[in-house]
């Protein structure tokens, strides 16, 4: 092996986008969470792809399970630029029985175990075992060369959150020099750490590995009839126990450029998702997509640019504080505090506020919709009002705690039978 050659050159990037992501609700009822729309133009799984990507590394596979039609079909469009006459390449893995036994990916291990064959053929020293399920920007070059200088057996991408959301992660406590001392999958009652009792550090599920150990791993765990196949249950707990697993804290110093901020979300629930688009209208939003530096690669349609239509009789198309994607038309409507994704088309005397439109949505005259996300495709009739009465609006629509309405096209033919 050369070993002369940079980190990320002799690294993949292994991503798995096989669970549903089921808190979405409608959302995922046709496409798996990483392959939900997000931001205007990009999906989920472009992030980490375009992490990947950023950090240099050129070898990627992607793990598909659940309804990953539609993400496929985003992949082939939009990542198909690998050069195979210099060994880069996405490689997508759909669950296809490849062991000759009766499972499909049992867990996220057996998601790599089950492809174990045609890894042995990239040529690799390091894996990068990725979530596509998350939208944040890091630099995991940096992460490598904190796992070859720690000479661990795994290092974990880790980061402080409040002490009672840690129930839905791997928690973690540490030693002075960053090693992994004690690992829990998701605990009840999640311990906090010795600085500050009130948040716990969890795990990102960002791992790297050395190939060859993992591989070896892999193949024991493949056999073991107890083991549920999964990182978080199984192989990270067994090697914090009998191995070096070092966590690499997630901050500023993990982006390109020390300064911008630690961004990271799960936006798994309709709220999360919500607010995490509806905050990339705010005045300097968190998440930076405009930094040319850490560019979010995606599938980009062939389309005009956003049009506002003004007319003689005084009905004002515009939008305030709000993004509005190419091929969008807001004829005589009111935008305000939302995020229009490509080819959504308004009519006259709509109003829209804090509304999330995914792509090809209509909206029809004299609609009022508040604090929505709005699926793809949907025609939202005439004069339909959401936002202002949430027992009414519960009747047909999906109804948040916090009073974000989901609204899918099925929902909306429920409300048209009922007119
Ligand atoms: P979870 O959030 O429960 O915990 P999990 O359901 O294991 O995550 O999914 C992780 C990733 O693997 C997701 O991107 C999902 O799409 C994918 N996936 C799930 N099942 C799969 C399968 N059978 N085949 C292919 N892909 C699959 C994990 C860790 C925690 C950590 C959190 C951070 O176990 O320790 O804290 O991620 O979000
Ligand atoms: P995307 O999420 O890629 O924008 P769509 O929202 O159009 O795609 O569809 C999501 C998934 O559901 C795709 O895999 C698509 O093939 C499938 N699909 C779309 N419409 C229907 C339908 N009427 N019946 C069954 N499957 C559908």
């Amino acid at each position: 092996m050369d070993d002369s050659r940079r980190l990320t050159q002799r690294s993949m990037a292994f991503v798995l986008a096989g669970g549903r992501g089921s808190r979405l609700k409608e959302l995922t009822d046709r496409r798996v969470k990483p392959a939900v729309y997000f931001g205007g133009k990009t999906r989920i799984i472009d992030f980490a792809l375009s992490n990947a990507m950023n950090s240099g590394i050129r070898k990627m596979a992607l793990a598909t399970q659940y309804k990953a039609h539609s993400l496929i079909r985003h992949c082939q469009r939009g990542w198909n630029f690998f050069r195979a006459e210099r060994n880069e390449f996405l490689d997508i893995m759909p669950a296809s029985q490849r062991t000759g036994g009766e499972d499909w990916y049992r867990g996220t291990a057996d998601a790599v175990t089950q492809n174990i064959d045609i890894l042995d053929d990239y040529g690799i020293d390091y894996i990068v075992i990725l979530a596509g399920d998350h939208i944040y920007k890091m630099d995991y070059e940096i992460m490598l060369r904190q796992h070859v200088e720690t000479e661990a057996d795994v290092t974990i991408g880790c980061l402080t959150v409040p002490r009672m959301e840690a129930t839905a992660f791997g928690v973690m406590g540490i030693d002075k020099t960053g090693r992994i001392t004690e690992f829990l999958e998701k605990p009840a009652d999640p311990p906090g750490t010795p600085d500050d009792p009130d948040v716990a550090l969890a795990s990102m599920g960002i791992y790297v590995f050395n190939y060859r150990f993992l591989r070896e791993l892999l193949l024991k765990d493949g056999e073991d009839t107890n083991s549920s196949h999964d990182f978080g249950n199984d192989l990270i707990p067994e090697i914090v126990k009998n191995g070096k697993a070092m966590a690499h804290r997630f901050d500023t110093s993990c982006v390109r450029h020390p300064g911008a901020p630690a961004y990271w979300k799960d936006v798994g629930t309709v709220d999360a998702f919500w607010q995490a688009n509806i905050d990339l209208t705010n005045f300097t939003p968190e998440l930076d997509l405009w930094d040319r530096d850490w560019p979010i690669w995606t599938y980009s349609e062939g389309v005009p640019p956003a049009k506002f239509i003004h007319d003689e009789r005084d009905r004002r198309g515009m939008a305030i504080s709000s993004m509005v994607s190419g091929g969008c038309i807001v004829s005589g409507t009111e935008v305000r505090n939302s995020l229009l994704f490509t080819n959504v088309h308004t009519n006259s005397y709509a109003v829209l506020d804090h509304a999330v439109v995914l792509p090809r949505v209509v909206v029809n005259r004299h609609a009022r919709l508040r604090k929505v996300v709005i699926d793809k495709g949907v025609v939202i009739p005439e004069k339909l009002v959401v936002g202002e009465d949430p027992v009414e609006d519960a009747k047909f629509f999906r109804v948040s705690d916090t009073g974000v309405t989901l609204i899918t096209q099925p929902m909306i033919d429920a409300w048209t039978a009922a007119q």
